[in-house]
């Protein structure tokens, strides 16, 4: 049995996330790691902030914060807020953690020594006025080909044109506004990319079928369009030295100590994915911490990332289309380059006894908009992670997500179709057949599920209906296909409700107190399987369930070989009826979000 290390892409420190994050990422990897634990396989969840590069400079200083402590609030507030949506990260980490600034080091170090990384002169945008380089986008200016006067440095919003920021007519800065800037050539390192081009298409090639489509079209695109080399450092002062070294001697010597790199920081979509890795060391030294133990051995944590150990993991990463091209090109050109090397004739070979991991499975996502148009924080539309936790319980959003996540196309979110879906599918469906199971069994059956009597044929018709079902979304799940999973899971919900309307115990038990027992016993192991099934999607809903069943939480996904699909609960147990598990939404409740948060034609 393998075991199955899952990353989501890392969530920008900047600011709380939207529902779209959550449904490109983070909620689809949480149901994911729910579901692979329950299955009984040892899994591992690993997510970050990511916490480097200018936004973060510039959120911090509009906030009067140095980036240090800016990042060390944000960081809490998504951590808090992850967990009250029920995200069970086996770590939630910080790209600036010690661990990950040492690894991106350390890398960094390896691929200059393997000769990957180059150093060259660029010509960058410097800013009098701020004391700083400018990076493309901070530069505005009049696009030279429409004339759109807001136009950034490295691309027309208006005419949609790639530009460079010498292109631009009245350049001025971002920051400052002011337009006292020059042309200064700088020295970078860039990461020679462009030599992996072979290998990294004879990779994708290779999952070609078995990943979604989405993702290795972005991927083939990518190198279609020639694999450029990429700048990996960047002037600024909040990121991961290049050439400054804050952990102890190192065996393995210092970094480049090249002229003209002092005081210059990594860029952050290098040391972003390396932080997944980093996450994972910090996830091995709170265990080794909170066991009393000193810092963990490298073995704890390399045995996820690093073979012959990691041979038995599958590692499956959760992203939004956007974030695709650096999982399929950046993140493994840099592993790529660590761990092989290139002979003098141009051949491959081993680098590295102790290669990283790759990905094993990519899962990328569309977009999840609002109404049709982009969630926009500057514009306060849309559905962010705090104030939906205001307005309903986390498995309200977690259902609706889920059902609608943006796997095949992009989705829409409105508040009127989220109200119908949820009432009918929540309240409606399985909390209406949980109620009704448990409300009969405690005034009838004394509170306890119910001995005696035969099954009979529409009892043994519903096991049979259920395993076929369970079997559909069991598969479903394997193979991360969400919205099949959460229709087969909504039609498990429907067979509960249809078979207590045909059994109708409440008639039943008129006659002949064995049926009517019967057929409570197989509505509460309904019950109890529900609560299992349910709990990667709905899990705060799934434990209420548990607990009114005296069932252990999380609990075991059932075998489906078929042995006691209906059968997990003792005849004799006591159990009651839970609190309302979903009230419905008003009308006028959507009414007024769709006044707060801006409805169609905002
Ligand atoms: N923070 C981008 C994003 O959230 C980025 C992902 C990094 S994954 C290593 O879109
Ligand atoms: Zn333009």
């Amino acid at each position: 049995m393998s075991r199955i290390l899952i990353t989501s892409a890392l969530p920008y420190i900047n600011g709380v996330k939207h529902l779209g994050t959550l449904a490109g990422s983070m909620l689809p990897a949480d149901v994911y790691a729910r579901f692979q634990r329950s299955r009984g396989r040892e899994t591992l969840y690993i997510c970050a902030t990511d916490e480097h590069g200018t936004p973060t400079e510039l959120a911090a200083a509009e906030k009067g914060q140095d980036p240090a402590t800016f990042c060390a609030e944000q960081h809490e507030v998504q951590h808090r807020l992850g967990r009250a949506f029920g995200l069970s990260w086996d770590h939630f980490g910080r790209t600036s953690s010690p661990q990950n600034r040492r690894l991106t080091q350390q890398f960094a170090q390896q691929l200059w020594e393997a000769g990957f990384i180059e150093e060259r002169v660029t010509q960058q945008v410097y800013s009098n006025a701020d004391r700083r380089f400018l990076p493309d986008r901070y530069v505005i200016g009049t696009c030279p080909h429409c004339g759109y006067e807001a136009a950034r440095g490295d691309q027309c919003e208006n005419c949609t044109r790639v530009l460079d920021p010498a292109d631009l007519l009245h350049p001025r800065s971002a920051v400052s506004g002011s337009t006292d800037i020059e042309i200064r050539g700088a020295k970078h390192l860039f990461l020679r990319q462009s030599v992996f081009a072979g290998k990294l298409r004879n990779w994708i090639d290779g999952k070609r079928g078995a990943w979604p489509l989405l993702v290795t079209s972005i991927a083939l695109k990518w190198l279609d369009e020639g694999l450029q080399d990429r700048g990996i450092t960047r002037d600024l002062e909040w990121g991961v030295p290049v050439n400054a070294r804050e952990w102890g001697p190192n065996p393995e010597g210092q970094l480049p100590d090249i002229e003209g790199l002092a005081g210059k920081v990594f860029y952050v979509w290098f040391d972003a994915p390396i932080g997944y890795i980093g996450a994972t060391w910090e996830w091995a030294d709170a265990r080794a911490q909170e066991a009393g133990q000193g810092p963990a051995p490298d073995a704890a944590w390399e045995r996820w990332w690093r073979q012959p150990e990691a041979a038995d993991v599958k590692y499956v990463q959760f992203m939004g289309k956007d974030n695709v091209p650096f999982h399929t090109v950046g993140f493994p050109c840099t592993l790529l380059g660590v761990n092989e090397r290139t002979d003098a004739g141009g051949n491959w070979a081993v680098a590295n006894n102790a290669p990283w991991k790759l990905v094993d499975e990519l899962k990328g996502f569309n977009w999840l908009d609002y109404y049709g148009g982009k969630f926009s924080t500057s514009q306060g539309r849309g559905v962010f992670m705090d104030h939906a936790l205001e307005l309903l319980p986390p498995d309200y959003w977690r259902w609706w997500i889920m059902a609608n996540v943006p796997e095949t196309s992009d989705s829409t979110f409105a508040w009127e179709q989220f109200r119908e879906q949820v009432n009918a599918d929540l309240a409606d469906v399985l909390g209406n057949f949980i109620n009704r199971i448990c409300k009969f069994a405690e005034s009838r059956f004394e509170g306890v599920v119910p001995a005696g009597g035969q099954p009979g044929a529409l009892d043994e018709k519903l096991e049979a209906d259920v395993l076929a079902k369970l079997r559909e979304l069991t598969g479903f799940m394997e193979e991360r296909e969400f919205r099949k999973s959460a229709t087969a899971l909504r039609q498990l919900w429907v067979l509960g409700n249809q078979y207590l309307t045909e059994a109708a115990p409440w008639t039943a038990i008129k006659t002949d107190r064995d049926r009517a027992a019967v057929a409570v016993r197989y509505g509460l192991n309904l019950a109890a399987l529900f609560s299992r099934v349910s709990e990667p999607f709905i899990p705060f809903a799934a434990e209420k369930i548990a607990e009114a069943l005296g069932q252990p939480f999380p609990g075991i996904w059932p075998a489906l070989d078929g042995e006691g699909v209906l059968a997990a609960l003792e005849p004799g147990q006591p159990i009651r009826a839970p609190e309302v598990l979903f009230r419905k939404i008003e009308d006028a409740q959507v009414a007024e979000w769709r006044e707060r948060f801006g409805g169609p034609d905002a």
